[in-house]
């Protein structure tokens, strides 16, 4: 039975993941850590606070709970890294490179997640291959290409089993996202049930990979069950459900509410983030080595988001 350490599992995948880990493995074989800690997540299960940074806190932890299985989602996001690069360094790499290294020592199998701003301007926009170009210009995209670089390294150098996606925009009600540059993509369903309308910081036609958080939870586990031996990659598989622009959204929002209405505001730092990301990537790899098939367009997901944000 998997016993798995989950960091950053207050946050919008994180606090997902560690409730659909739980419905497949058991509370108890669920250890979430976060920076912060809450009574209510307290009463929900296993759940320590946790500075990614803190070598000796994450290995203690690992070792308390004798987990064998290691998800590493703790990070700062591409806008609020370009707001303070060093700090995004020194968090999302130095939370890495301690992640991988007490999954070396303890043999723990390892996941973290990638992002399609692993890509740069250079890269082909549309139909963005596995294995392509990647000089992305943003300090998220450094974090994550060297972060795909270093899974690899601890695979091929100490035999690791290291496991990653990269994630589209992920759209979720459950827990907001922070400081992302798609995080439009979540807010502009808020804006529909409450105003019937919402102010765009992303401009018209900028076409972005989007998936919603069911599919990228259930790629998750997918990936961390299939068979290894099977594996041509092990990290960083491109994987997409809707490539979509702001106006897309708000045709298939107006289906549910014809009066919403879409503006724009755009903000020229994340729109230069969002102008340096792929429209749309290949996820061919991922469908062929572990099965990987998104279940939600853009229609099928807005009707459920409309919903239970209305519900809520
Ligand atoms: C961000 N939501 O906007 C994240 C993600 C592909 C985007 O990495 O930074």
């Amino acid at each position: 039975m998997k016993k798995i350490l989950v960091t950053g599992a207050l946050g919008q995948i994180g606090s997902e993941l560690v409730t659909a880990l739980r419905e497949t493995y058991g509370t108890d074989n669920v250890i979430a850590t976060d920076i912060r800690s809450t009574e209510a997540e307290k009463e929900k299960g296993p759940f320590e606070v946790l500075d990614v940074t803190d070598a000796d806190a994450m290995f203690a932890i690992a070792k308390k709970y004798n987990v064998d299985t290691m998800m590493h989602l703790a990070a700062l996001l591409s806008a609020t890294a370009e707001k303070a690069p060093k700090k995004a360094w020194d968090l999302n790499m130095g939370g890495l490179v301690n992640a991988l290294e007490v999954s070396r020592e303890l043999n723990l199998q390892f996941f973290t997640p990638s992002s399609i701003g692993a890509f740069g301007p250079d890269t082909p926009k549309d139909n963005t291959p596995q294995d392509t170009i990647q000089r992305p210009t943003t300090m998220y995209g450094v974090n994550k290409v060297a972060g795909e670089l270093l899974c690899d390294y601890y695979f091929h150098r100490f035999g690791l089993d290291t496991r990653g996606v990269r994630f589209p925009g992920l759209i979720s009600y459950v827990t907001p996202p922070g400081g992302g540059t798609t995080d439009y993509a979540v807010e502009i369903y808020y804006e529909a049930v409450k105003s019937k309308a919402y102010t765009s910081y992303i401009g018209k036609g900028t076409y972005m990979d989007m998936m919603y958080m069911p599919d990228a939870i259930r790629a998750i586990i997918t990936l961390m069950e299939a068979d290894g031996s099977k594996l041509k990659h092990h990290n960083a598989f491109n994987i997409s459900a809707i490539s979509a622009a702001p106006e897309d959204f708000e045709k298939a929002i107006q289906k549910h509410i014809p009066e919403f209405k879409l503006s724009y505001d755009v903000d020229p730092a994340r729109q230069k983030i969002a102008d340096s990301w792929p429209n749309g990537i290949d996820s061919t790899c991922a469908a062929e080595e572990w099965g990987f098939k998104a279940e939600y367009d853009i229609d099928k997901m807005t009707k459920d988001m409309l919903e239970k944000i209305a519900a809520k």
